[in-house]
């Protein structure tokens, strides 16, 4: 799925600047932007421009790795 190819750049990209795998600091991070809407946001794995349930489904589905 091509979705989840572009996911896995945009994981790496927020995990650059803080840790190795995603974790409970990813899930801080979505939090926090959590409804929000705009470009570059971090936690935006699927490049919708929003933060919601999709992207943490994204998240969910990279936990620990
Ligand atoms: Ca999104």
């Amino acid at each position: 799925m091509e979705m989840k190819s572009y996911t896995g750049r945009q994981l790496k990209k927020l995990h650059k600047y803080r840790h190795g795998k995603v974790n409970i600091l990813d899930f801080e991070i979505l939090r926090s932007q959590f409804n929000q809407n705009g470009i570059n946001l971090s936690a935006d794995f699927n490049k919708d421009n929003k933060i919601n349930i999709l992207d943490f489904e994204i998240l969910r589905f990279n936990f620990n790795k």
